[in-house]
Formats: structure tokens, C-alpha cells, sequence
């Protein structure tokens, strides 16, 4: 390991000077920033603050080596380096705080992310990508502590793929893969597994990232010995450390405190990183947290008289101030000079930003007063109505949830009167809610042209020919189809690389298009899926492979977290159109049951959820998504991959729709609504019920998110007027909710005869073997004499009780 205390003597003294002060300029804007913001949320004005104090100094450092095309992904504390490379500004920061649902004015989220949470965009209004290697960027920040490591081994290993891949154009997006993935992460989260296992991967992979630790010794209130095994995480890191025979890591240690070590440290680790695509761990310590963890609670609750002194005496602005005088780059009063006008142009904006926050809300406020006067002249409910309004005019500082409120509870008063105010307040109203409510609730998926529901359907084509083959064979062919088609393709998972896949639907294509676009990984699915994120964020086209689908659980947090809400909480301002590949449905086992839908359909909003019934259909789901840019989360059935299939003449082609359903067997009795592996079992129950004078309609959903934009099941729902849901889930789970999209949603609840039902899977996981199997999940006779009950309620004449 090295330790770094270096002084820097490479550059002229005028520049030194003009660059430290510039420097400082910074670090003493970030901290006035940090002091007033914690003030405007201690005074209501805002929710909730976290901010940069005590970590200026090494962000500095980072921003220097810091070049266009890299990317960062880190936490909340980074608000310094955003500042000096230009990406945020005060006032910007301001807005973040009051939440203002401008992205011109709150570039980060629009207000959907608390301030401390910083983004750059990489998608234009059209939502075609900008040039990333004409700008600096940062993917969108997570809350969640250790959340940004699993996508920093992406955003690093697109450099490798660039680098090494010759026949991929990359241009916008790399440039010879000498781009730096820049990770930051608190000492105290360096605890969660996310972190160990991009550790370790990063390790495995050797790619371009530099990891910095920003060690203050505390996570909140809880000091390093609880979270660290020998309160040093560097130590524990010194495993990881490159020698001359094997790979790994270059780790750095540096004061947080010490100007010209951090700049040296960085320039150290930026030269290794991006030209040997080394990965280095900077473990910045001696750091301190002034105001304490947030605005949620005072840090001399938890440290000690020493411990408070100690973070006094070595604040990294105030030894910066203390060397920067003791130097002789500038005075005492230089620098009170420079302060007192930083001072003074954070107010200005922090002014500024209040008033443009509250500007559009007091002019809805003027409107509406006037409606709520002219509504009040002639009503009957007169003294009611100007109540609401005295009560708005009261509210000096207006929220969009006051004049929501006001206005929606003055039409109460209106309630059977009849006039043009009404009217015209009834009108506000609704646009004032259709304007207001997309500011919160867009972009969680594309709403772009290309988006994937626009994709149309290309069906399969067979001509007389065509030759039934095992399922896998299809998928295979097909993959193999894209692979040659898009070269930004790659394909990766557990054992997907020299076997290709554990059902060789991957057979060959190793050898055919190396070890770059299909390889092994080591068995973790959330870096896996970081892979994923990072690399498609970064304009390639993974595919990742989840080898099982109850193992999805362990990348879940990544998934949910990260992949589900980025588009989201950038406002559309970055994509990653993440393909994930795994196979469940009717397997066997408490861990191999691949069912769990409902749990991922209610935790994955914002990714595409597709359960296709066999491989011809999945392979026209890639083929879809390839075509679009948004992630999607595809199960194949396990069972289905030597099931034979006929293969289709325009492989690669062929388009699976998505949002669409299939319906597979016409019928008049009753619709069934089903989807993977459980289908092909009420296929079966139907031809038996078919005997018993019982014509079921049976429906594929398809895909789950979304499910049916057509509305088809409510058209068959009009022509059988019953309905039941059948799934491999537990009660309430995926089945529910198709049932609320059908019943609710579609409004089937007009059309029905009998009570609409669910048949699911028992509460417990489905337990092992072919029994197992048939007492955990529903089997044909489960359905058929389910479907033959609704027959006999409504009509047990004709069918007569069967037990
Ligand atoms: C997964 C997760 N667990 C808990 C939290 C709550 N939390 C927010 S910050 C924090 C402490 C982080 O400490 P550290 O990583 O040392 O960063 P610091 O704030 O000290 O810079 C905790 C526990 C969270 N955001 N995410
Ligand atoms: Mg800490």
C-alpha cells in the first residue's frame, strides 16, 4: 500500500497559486452552501438536507483528474466535486432542497430526489443519447448506502469493452476505453456486501475504476469499530493488493486534510486506472463531519468532547485555509476578502432559487383566489367559500398541495348550483391536477417513439419445411442471429460463457463471438446486474443472465433500487436498457420454484416483465427489446427448452409484442387468463373440460408489465361473461393483480355472470418433486374442477355437482 504526502513542484507557482485558490473558492462555496441549507431546513422552507461539509477537500482531488467521458457513481456527500467541475451550482442546489419540479432550474431529479443526489443527463429531448465523451457525467445517485457499487463495475468495464472490442462503434460513448469509472462511498457503508462483492469483482475483472473512501470514522451515529473489522478498511483490503503475480488492486492512503498528498493520490490513481485499466481504492481518512450526518438530528449526541475537538481542529477547509496562509499563497485578508463575497453570492442564490421555487405557485395562488371570488358571489355556500379563499390568501408561501387542496374542497360547496364560475373553477381544477401530476409521475417508463410497446408484432415465418427442433435450439439460433446484427451486444451470467448456459441456449457462441461478448461471471448476481446497469448506461447491450429466477432475490435490491427508478428519478434524463435473462415457471423446490411474480411484478415498476410460454415467443421478445431501449426482465420456462418447437425462417427478426396477449383456444364459457409453464397445464384441463360440454377460452398474459394494453381479455370477458385468473404464485400475488387490471381496470366487472376468481399456488413454497409439485401448484384437475364449480353455481342443471 502506498501512502501519499508528496508535494506537488510540476507547475509554475502563478498557476499553483491561481489553482488553489480556485480550489478554495470551492471548498469554502460547498461548505457556506452546506451551513445555509442545513438553516433552510431547520426553518421549514425545506424536507430534509444532507450535504458535502467535512469531505471538500478530496472531491477537489477527484474533480482534477476528473476528464470528459468518465463517469462517477457515488453518494450523497459529492456535492464539492459536482461544484468544481462545473455541474452544479448553488442555486441549483437550493432548488434541489425546496424540491422544484423545473429540471431547468433542478437538473438533478426535477424535485423527485431529496437534494444530495446528483445526475448529469445523457439523453437529449428526443431521447437520443448526447455525446458522453464531449462531458462529464455522473449516473444518477440511489439513497441507498453501497447502492452506486454494483453499476460502478459497469460504468468501468464499458471502458474495457470499448477498448478491446475493435469492431464496435463507440463513438459518444468512449474513447480507446481510457474512461474512468469514479466510485465514492462513505467508510461505514464499505460494510455492505454490495461493496465486498463489486470489491472483488472489480478485482476479477480489472477494470478502469477508482474507488474513493471517504473515511470520517462514523456511519451517522455509530463509530468504526462496529462497522469495521479493525477499524481499517484499507487493511482489510491489503488482500486485494497487485503484486508481481497476480492481479488486483492498486490502494492508496491519504489524509483527507492534506491538499498537495490528495492531488497527488488522484493524479497517481487516474494514470493507472485509465491507461492500464488497473482498479485503485483511494481510502481518504482523518475526514470530518461538522454539521453532523443530516439534518435529521446534532452530531454531540454521539461523539465525544475529544472527538468534536479533534473534527474542530482538522476540518479539511479550515488545514487547507492554515496551509494555504502558512504557504504564503495568500493572506489572512485575501482570503476573509474571498469569503465574505462567496458569502454573499450563496445568499443571492439561495434567495433567488426560494423565490423562483414559489413563483409559478403564487401566480396559481392569484388565479385561483380570483375563481374562488367570482364562485363565492352568487353561491349559496358563500361564507364557506370565502373561508377557503381567506384561508389561501393567508398562506404567504404557497405549495402546489395547498391549491390543490382549496380548490378541490371549494367544489364540494358547489355541489348542485350551477354556473359559469363553477365551471370555470371545475376547469382549473382538472388542469391545474392533469399539468401537476405528470411533474411526479412521468418517465417511469419511455415515453419516447421507440419505446418497446410501439414495437410492432413481425410473426414468426415457416414455410412447409420448417423442422420441429428443441426449444433452446431456436433461442440459440436466434442469439446468434442478434449477436451478428447488433455488435453492441454482450451476453454474460454463470456459466453462460464455455458451456453456454446450463440449457445451452447459448451453445458455441463463445467460440464463435469470444470471450468479451459471451462470458462466465463468478457467482453474484447483484454485480452481475451491475454490470448490466453500468454498461448499458453507457450505450452497450447487455444481456444479463440470472441462471435461475429464485436467485434473482440476491440482485434484487440493485434491480429495485437502481434499474426499476432510473428513468424515473432522472426525469428521462438517463436510460439503461438492461436486458435480464432467466428461467423459472413450474420448477420444483422451496429455492427452484420460479414462480415468485407477484413479489417482482409490485417491486420492478419501471422494468418490463415478460413470461413468454415457450422460446419462439422469447426470442421475439429480444428481439423486440433489442429494437427499443428499455430494460426488461425475461423468464423463460425451464421445462420448455426440449420441448419441441418449430423453427422460424426470419430469426432475428421476428417481433413478440409487448403488452399484448394470446389467446389460444376460442371459447364461450369462460375466459382463463394464464401465462408460462402453468399454460400449457390449462391448455390440458381445457380439451378436458371441452369433453364435459365446457368451452373455455384460454388467454396468454404474456407479459405481466405490462399487461393487456389492448384490452383483449375484456373483450373475451364480454363473450363469456366468467373469468379466472390461474397462476403458479401464492394467493394474492401476480394473480391479484391481473385480476385488478382486468376487473377494475378493463371494467370486466360490467360484463360478469359469476364471480371472478383466482387459482393460484399454495402460501408456501412449492415444495420438491413431481408431488410437490402437484400439491404446491395449481394442477389440471385443481383447474378443471374449479371451472366446473363456477359452471355448476350458475348453472347446476346441466352441470350437475361433481364432489
Ligand atoms: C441500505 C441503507 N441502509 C441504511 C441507510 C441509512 N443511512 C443513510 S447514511 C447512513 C450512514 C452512512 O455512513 P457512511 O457510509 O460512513 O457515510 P457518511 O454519511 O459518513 O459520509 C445510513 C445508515 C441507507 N441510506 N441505506
Ligand atoms: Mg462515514
Amino acid at each position: 500500500m502506498k501512502i501519499t504526502s508528496k508535494t506537488s513542484n510540476e507547475i509554475s507557482f502563478d498557476d499553483f497559486r491561481a489553482q488553489i485558490l480556485k480550489d478554495y473558492t470551492i471548498a469554502f462555496l460547498s461548505r457556506t452552501v452546506s451551513l445555509l441549507g442545513r438553516k433552510e431546513v431547520l426553518t421549514g422552507k425545506a424536507k430534509f438536507g444532507i450535504f458535502g461539509d467535512g469531505k471538500e477537500l478530496p472531491q477537489l482531488a477527484m474533480a482534477r483528474s476528473f476528464k470528459n467521458g468518465d463517469f462517477r457513481s457515488g453518494y450523497y456527500r459529492d456535492q464539492t466535486f459536482m461544484m468544481a467541475l462545473g455541474l452544479l451550482t448553488p442555486k441549483q442546489l437550493f432548488h434541489s432542497l425546496y424540491a422544484t419540479t423545473d429540471i431547468e432550474k433542478e437538473p438533478m431529479s426535477a424535485g423527485r430526489q431529496m437534494g444530495g443526489h446528483f445526475v448529469t443527463h445523457s439523453l437529449n429531448e428526443d431521447g437520443s443519447w448526447k455525446d458522453l465523451t464531449a462531458q462529464k457525467n455522473s449516473s444518477g445517485d440511489i439513497s441507498c448506502t453501497a447502492g452506486q457499487m454494483p453499476r460502478l463495475l459497469g460504468l468501468a468495464q464499458a471502458s474495457k469493452v470499448y477498448r478491446l472490442l475493435d469492431s464496435l462503434n463507440s463513438n459518444g460513448f468512449s474513447k480507446k476505453g481510457n474512461e474512468i469509472a469514479w466510485g465514492t462511498i462513505g467508510n461505514a457503508s464499505t460494510s455492505e456486501g454490495m461493496f465486498l462483492e463489486t470489491i472483488n469483482a472489480g478485482g476479477v475483472l480489472q477494470v478502469p475504476m477508482v474507488i474513493s473512501i471517504w473515511d470520517d470514522e462514523y456511519g451517522i451515529s455509530v463509530p468504526a469499530k462496529y462497522h469495521t473489522t479493525g477499524e481499517d478498511i484499507s487493511k482489510i483490503l491489503s488482500g486485494f493488493q497487485r503484486d508481481k503475480s497476480s492481479n488486483g488492486y492498486e490502494l492508496i492512503k491519504v489524509n483527507g486534510w492534506d491538499y498537495t498528498a490528495l492531488m497527488h493520490a488522484y493524479e497517481d490513481a487516474s494514470d493507472l486506472a485509465r491507461e492500464e485499466h488497473v482498479p485503485v481504492v483511494i481510502h481518504v481518512v482523518e475526514l470530518t463531519q461538522p454539521q453532523g450526518h443530516s439534518s435529521s438530528g446534532s452530531h454531540e449526541r454521539y461523539k465525544s468532547d475529544e472527538r468534536l475537538n479533534w473534527e474542530r481542529d482538522n476540518d479539511c477547509n479550515k488545514r487547507f485555509r492554515e496551509w494555504i496562509i502558512e504557504s504564503n499563497i495568500a493572506s489572512e485578508e485575501e482570503l476573509l476578502e474571498l469569503e465574505k463575497n462567496i458569502k454573499r453570492e450563496v445568499r443571492i442564490a439561495k434567495k433567488e432559487a426560494w423565490s423562483e421555487y414559489l413563483s409559478t405557485h403564487k401566480d396559481h395562488k392569484k388565479t385561483l383566489i380570483q375563481l374562488l371570488d367570482s364562485a363565492a358571489v352568487n353561491s349559496g355556500n358563500r361564507v364557506h367559500l370565502t373561508r377557503i379563499k381567506n384561508d389561501l390568501i393567508a398562506i404567504d408561501e404557497p405549495i402546489k398541495k395547498d391549491l390543490a387542496t382549496s380548490s378541490r374542497k371549494a367544489l364540494r360547496y358547489l355541489l348542485g348550483e350551477d354556473s359559469q364560475e363553477k365551471l370555470a373553477l371545475q376547469k382549473w381544477v382538472s388542469n391545474f391536477l392533469d399539468d401537476t401530476q405528470p411533474m411526479y409521475s412521468s418517465s417511469l417508463y419511455s415515453e419516447f417513439p421507440n419505446k418497446a410497446t410501439n414495437v410492432a408484432r413481425i410473426k414468426p415465418n415457416y414455410t412447409k419445411g420448417s423442422q420441429k427442433v428443441d426449444g433452446r435450439v431456436i433461442l440459440r439460433d436466434n442469439f446468434d442471429k442478434l449477436l451478428n446484427k447488433y455488435p453492441e451486444i454482450l451476453i454474460f451470467g454463470e456459466d453462460s460463457g464455455t458451456i453456454g448456459d446450463v440449457n445451452q441456449g447459448l451453445e458455441g457462441l463463445q467460440k464463435k463471438y469470444g470471450k468479451i461478448r459471451v462470458s462466465d461471471t463468478g457467482i453474484r448476481e447483484t454485480t452481475i446486474i451491475g454490470q448490466g446497469i453500468g454498461m448499458a448506461l453507457r450505450g452497450l447491450r447487455p444481456i444479463a443472465e440470472i441462471q435461475y429466477l429464485d436467485y434473482i432475490f440476491y440482485a434484487l435490491a440493485t434491480l429495485t433500487d437502481d434499474l426499476a427508478t432510473l428513468r424515473y428519478r432522472t426525469f428521462g434524463k438517463q436510460k439503461a436498457p438492461l436486458i435480464i435473462r432467466t428461467r423459472g415457471h413450474r420448477l420444483e423446490g422451496i429455492w427452484h420454484s420460479g414462480s415468485p411474480m407477484g413479489g417482482l411484478i409490485h417491486v420492478l415498476r419501471g422494468i418490463y416483465i415478460l413470461s413468454p410460454r415457450n422460446m419462439t415467443q422469447a426470442a421475439g421478445f429480444y428481439n423486440t427489446l433489442l429494437k427499443s431501449d428499455e430494460p426488461a426482465l425475461i423468464i423463460e420456462s425451464l421445462n420448455g427448452y426440449r420441448l419441441k418447437e418449430f423453427m422460424p425462417d426470419n430469426l432475428g427478426e421476428f417481433c413478440t409484442p409487448i403488452g399484448v396477449v394470446d389467446t389460444l383456444k376460442q371459447g364461450t364459457d369462460i375466459t382463463l387468463v394464464s401465462y408460462g409453464s402453468t399454460l400449457r397445464i390449462v391448455q390440458k384441463a381445457a380439451k378436458e373440460l371441452s369433453d364435459v360440454g365446457i368451452e373455455a377460452e384460454v388467454i396468454d398474459a404474456q407479459t405481466l408489465l405490462p399487461f393487456d394494453i389492448n384490452q383483449d381479455v375484456l373483450k373475451s370477458v364480454r363473450k363469456t361473461n366468467r373469468l379466472l385468473v390461474i397462476d403458479e404464485d401464492v394467493p394474492g400475488g401476480c394473480s391479484a393483480y391481473i385480476m385488478q387490471e382486468i376487473v377494475e381496470k378493463q371494467g370486466a366487472y360490467k360484463y360478469l355472470d359469476s364471480a371472478p376468481q383466482t387459482l393460484s399456488a399454495k402460501a408456501h413454497r412449492p415444495a420438491y418433486s413431481s408431488d410437490g409439485d402437484y400439491f404446491s401448484k395449481p394442477n389440471a384437475e385443481d383447474i378443471f374442477e374449479r371451472v366446473y364449480a363456477i359452471m355448476n353455481e350458475a348453472d347446476p342443471t346441466n352441470y350437475p355437482q361433481l364432489r
